[in-house]
């Protein structure tokens, strides 16, 4: 195996006998094999314009396996074989329609071709087909920074198709993108362009999720949320899937079962549509990597939606249950969607019901809720403030959390941060920071929580929004600094939507990525002003007086 797509990889190099996220040898080696068919499907798929019905299932298919393939979501073996086959069979309908519209392709490439349905080939072939086929190092750094940036647009058009919202051109970028990845003749200068349309086609997917989740939902509003707990049993819900939260949340009312949110389900609280339900109690825990103590101490039912799953103790493992694209070998899991109908919570609810109330780990609340629409209501205050001296500074701190110990870095900084600056955060980068007491400024909070990453579009149109209310004419020269923290591919597909949107001067921590070769950030540096972090001291006084 050869992997080095998230942050946490083996000697900042790449993991070569076993993911430090826990990722087998053989579900390392399928993944870069799965991927490679993705590739020889797109290749089919990219030159088709149409709708029609098998487009659309293609489509769903593509997203659905970039997701699988990211950071701690699925560490199944048999899944990924299965989902190989599925791939080679996809392949064969979207050809069959490639020929049917007399479109060709002179050499076709091995992706679009190779073929098998016993797994042992699949297991050699695997061996074959990833990272570092790609000799040269600057063409692999490029290829595999484009992959990663598509992971997160998968994620996103994932969420956001579940709630029935679909964007074809994104549909075809992914295609397209994918397709890129496989020919030779593309340069570097050509693959740096594809790369800033990734970022480009980021913003698309995070606005069209953005609208998704509000249309559904409604606007987030700021809120208080407990982070104690009852004493009823409960069902504690992880990951990203909204449409899942809703779902859980009507079937466990008058069940007497409460439902509470574990990482990056916090921002569920925020919504209206969530918040009404008198048996959804708050928040229990902190970020991802917290999960193996917190689950044990939840004594209750686990449900995880999306990354990031740790893998689970014996001690609480037959708690554990999983949805979407999470896979695990040995724990429950509860199907998808079929015909329409909601997915099935029963077993759960029952599993619920036989458990003890969680124990308390903490008391209190934390606020959050400060997404677009939010902070559009106080910008007469925000501006207020940005005028008379009151607020220096916004730095966004938006990204991850992650186990590295570096990464305390991020607790120390907002910290010592002047009192006059201001945080803007999403993802689960925030649990780093808000729980401590930093205050306000004149009634603005010192932590502004939009919600997920999923949500850093929310940062996007508060820059834009105080770019507009200042005149300015350039986004750079407002006074919003960026300290971002990545772990995976989510991450990397924001950082590419900011520069695609001409942010320069990005601090990027807790290490620069490993896929990136020295080249590739000589160009990031020149181009953009890319930073890694350095210390808290040296940071603070380079960003707060710049
Ligand atoms: Fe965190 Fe995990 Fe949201 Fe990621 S829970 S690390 S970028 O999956 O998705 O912020
Ligand atoms: Fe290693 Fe990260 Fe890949 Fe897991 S996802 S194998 S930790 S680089």
């Amino acid at each position: 195996m050869f992997c080095y797509q998230c942050q946490e990889t083996a000697k900042g190099t790449g993991c070569t006998i076993k993911g430090v996220c826990g990722k087998s040898d053989d579900v390392s080696n399928l993944q870069d094999l799965l991927i490679y068919i993705l590739k020889g499907i797109a290749v089919f798929r990219a030159p088709i314009v149409s709708n029609d019905t098998t487009i659309v299932k293609i489509d769903n298919f593509i997203i659905n396996n970039l997701f699988a393939t990211i950071t701690n979501a699925n560490f199944s073996k048999a899944d990924f074989v299965q989902r190989i086959k599925d791939a080679i069979e996809l392949r064969k309908e979207i050809k069959a329609i490639f020929d049917i519209q007399g479109l060709k392709i002179e050499n076709l490439p091995d992706a679009a071709i190779w073929t098998s349905d016993k797994e042992s080939d699949f297991d050699e072939k695997a061996k074959e087909t990833g990272v570092l086929e790609t000799e040269n190092e600057d063409v692999r750094s490029l290829r595999e920074l484009i992959v990663y940036g598509i992971k997160g647009i998968a994620a996103y058009t994932h969420h956001a198709s579940v709630l029935g919202y679909k964007d074809e051109n994104i549909n075809l970028f992914i295609a397209n993108a994918l397709s890129a990845t496989l020919n030779d003749d593309l340069s570097v200068e050509d693959l740096i362009t594809l790369v800033m349309r990734c970022g480009k086609c980021g913003v698309d997917a995070l606005a069209l999720l953005d609208k998704a989740n509000t249309e559904t939902y409604g606007h987030p509003e700021i809120s208080n949320v407990n982070i104690g707990v009852r004493n009823n049993p409960a069902i504690l819900i992880s990951g990203h899937d909204l449409k899942d939260m809703e779902e859980l949340l009507k079937q466990t009312e008058n069940t007497g079962v409460d439902v509470y949110t574990h990482s990056e389900m916090l921002p569920a609280n925020y919504y209206p549509a969530f918040k009404k339900y008198e048996h959804f109690v708050g928040n229990y825990g902190n970020a991802w990597w917290k999960q193996v103590e917190e689950f044990e101490k939840f004594n209750g039912p686990v449900l995880m939606t999306t990354n990031c799953i740790v893998t689970p103790k014996d001690t609480y493992k037959d708690r554990v249950y999983i949805t979407g694209v999470v896979g695990f070998d040995d724990l429950k899991k509860i199907e998808n969607r079929k015909d329409g109908n909601a997915k099935d919570f029963s077993a759960i609810i029952e599993h619920a019901r036989q458990c003890q109330p969680p124990t308390e780990i903490e008391t209190g609340s934390i606020t959050g809720g400060f997404a677009h629409n939010t902070v559009a209501g106080l910008a007469t205050t925000i501006a207020d403030c940005v005028k008379s001296g009151a607020i220096k500074k916004f730095i966004v701190m938006a990204g991850c959390d992650g186990r590295m110990k570096s990464r305390d870095y991020y607790t120390e900084f907002a910290k010592a941060l002047p009192q006059d600056n201001v945080i803007l955060t999403a993802g689960c980068a925030k649990y780093r920071y808000n729980k401590l007491d930093l205050g306000s400024v004149n009634g603005v909070n010192r932590v502004l929580d939009a919600g997920q990453c999923n949500d850093s579009y929310s940062l996007v149109v508060t820059a834009l929004k105080l770019q507009e209310m200042f005149g300015l004419a350039d986004i750079n020269d407002l006074p919003v600094e960026y300290n971002i923290a990545w772990y995976e591919q989510k991450a990397v597909i924001v950082l590419l939507a900011l520069l695609s949107l001409g942010v320069k001067n990005i601090h990027l921590g807790p290490t620069l990525p490993a896929f990136v070769s020295a080249n590739v950030a000589s160009v990031l540096i020149e181009k953009f002003g890319i930073a890694s972090i350095s210390g808290v001291k040296e940071d603070i006084e380079k960003m707060t007086t710049a």
